[in-house]
């Protein structure tokens, strides 16, 4: 059975100011029923992880070098993710494959530096809208999907994370049809390679806001959500923990 996990992607926000966010999140579900995972900019994650105390909130980096550690400067290992107090790193989200020029190869070796490190990778992809326009959707979702999760990822260690280019950050949502296709095929595509696929917790990313949460989650194949924007508040992001 796959797990559930609302997981909040602060992106480029916050100060140590925005620990009062973190501080609500808990006092809004103290014992909650699904995995809730926040991504801080990693400044953040040591002063989180202090903050949270016991609580079962999950930490995550948003990126991590592909190496253990050396002359890269600016870069963090996934080593020192986990030694801040972090379970879990985004890796390949599109802003890093846009801006960073990051490829599906290099993604797969940064997955397998998280899962080396003992992190969950959560391993984004997604079509852009000229690709969508072109009906080359699932193609290239199953290319991004077999190039950048490792041979060795196993539902433990891994969580697939569907984000439409063209709905992060921009009100855009695709239809409950088109989240499902693209969901069932990914479905079905790490049940073949794996032969565990009905176990990959697989997040639909893009938009996600307390207002359309439910239905999101309804979908089959939808086991959770990466939100951006509407986590930054533990206010937004709640009522999306409590959807799911
Ligand atoms: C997609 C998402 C979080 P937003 O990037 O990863 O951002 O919810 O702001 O569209």
């Amino acid at each position: 059975m796959a797990k559930k996990l609302a997981a909040g992607n602060w992106k480029m926000n916050g100060t140590s100011e925005s620990l009062s966010e973190i501080a609500a999140l808990i006092a809004a579900h103290p014992n909650p029923s699904v995995d809730v995972l926040l991504c801080p900019p990693a400044t953040l994650i040591a002063a989180a992880s202090t903050a949270k105390g016991s609580h079962a909130l999950g930490l995550g980096g948003q990126d991590c070098h592909a190496n253990v550690s050396g002359a890269h400067t600016g870069d963090l290992s996934a080593q020192m993710l986990k030694d801040a107090g972090a379970s879990y790193v985004i890796v390949g989200h599109s802003e890093r494959r846009t801006d960073h020029g990051e490829t599906s190869d290099l993604v797969r070796a940064k997955a397998e530096a998280a899962t080396q490190a003992g992190l969950t990778a959560i391993i984004c992809i997604g079509e852009t809208l000229a690709q969508r326009e072109a009906g080359e959707t699932l193609a290239i979702l199953d290319e991004q999907l077999q190039a950048s999760v490792p041979d060795s990822a196993t539902a433990a260690t891994t969580v697939i994370a569907y984000e439409p280019v063209w709905a992060i950050g921009t009100g855009l949502t695709p239809t409950e049809a088109q989240i499902g296709e693209v969901h069932a095929a990914l479905h079905s595509a790490l049940g073949q390679r794996f032969g565990d696929g009905g176990d990959f917790s697989l997040l639909y990313g893009g938009s996600v806001k307390g207002s359309n949460a439910a239905q999101i989650f309804a979908i089959p194949h939808v086991h959770g959500a990466l939100v951006g924007g509407a986590s930054l508040k533990a206010a937004d992001f709640s009522p999306i923990v409590t959807a799911l």
